[in-house]
């Protein structure tokens, strides 16, 4: 059974390789971009000047524990690039995001970006997403009833909560967990629950990888297209 941890610890750590002095860093959430902050905190440390919009409370709270200065993203001159994680990776290197909860600053930060690496340990890789509940963003009211119409189009659908109560994401929405099996068409499926109203955003990150670093084995392994992957 591979190192999973290890495997996130060398991920993030690589990542910083691609970061330069004077970049703005769109910084994702999760425990695997963890490993990232750090190493751009040792960075920080031996005076590279960096700046970072963060994705989420917690993100912001990375920046902070690892000195490295928070522009908000209204503010910011450019986002050079986002270094984030994921749930799964398709082979098509299409996406499921938001087990953390914040896929909408996510993918609000991913868009702003000019380039956009994903960090991901090897248990990430999948053939096809949907082995797990996708992740979607629904505005507050009126949620049970988004959540019917979201149900006619899966098997299961499960607020997301957090204690006794429902799980708020940093705009103040709730999030409903998705079963669909195997998803053959995430654009499809993409603009089919994106239409209806009252979702504000799902976890389908498609075309957004500029670069995927994660695990081939015991080996780093990096690729910038489908036609690169590894695994199947
Ligand atoms: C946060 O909402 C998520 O999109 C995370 O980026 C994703 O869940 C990866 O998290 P881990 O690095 O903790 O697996």
């Amino acid at each position: 059974m591979p190192d999973y941890e290890w495997q996130k610890k060398m991920v993030g750590r690589h990542a910083a390789q691609y970061v330069s002095n004077g970049m703005v860093i769109g910084l994702g959430t999760g425990s695997t971009v963890r490993y990232f902050a750090e190493a751009l905190g040792n960075l920080v440390q031996d005076g590279v000047e960096l700046r970072a919009v963060a994705t989420s409370p917690q993100s912001r709270r990375l920046a902070e524990d690892n000195a490295i200065t928070l522009l908000e993203l209204d503010g910011a001159p450019r986002i050079d690039i986002c270094v984030d994680g994921a749930d799964e990776v398709a082979t098509d290197l299409s996406m499921i995001k938001g087990g953390g909860g914040a896929l909408l600053w996510e993918k609000i930060v991913a868009c702003a970006s000019a380039r956009r690496i994903y960090i991901a340990d090897s248990s990430k890789l999948v053939g096809r997403l949907g082995r797990r509940p996708l992740p979607v963003e629904v505005c507050q009211f009126g949620h049970s009833v988004v959540a019917r119409k979201l149900g006619e189009h899966c098997d299961d659908v499960r607020l997301r909560v957090q204690g006794d109560h429902p799980f708020v994401t940093s705009s103040g929405n709730y999030l409903y967990d998705c079963a669909f099996g195997t998803i053959f068409n995430a654009r499809e499926l993409d603009a089919l629950l994106n239409n209806i109203p009252g979702v504000v955003e799902t976890g389908l990150f498609i075309q957004m990888v500029d670069v995927l670093v994660s695990f081939d084995g015991d080996t780093i392994s990096c690729c910038e297209s489908a036609d690169e992957v590894w695994w199947n």
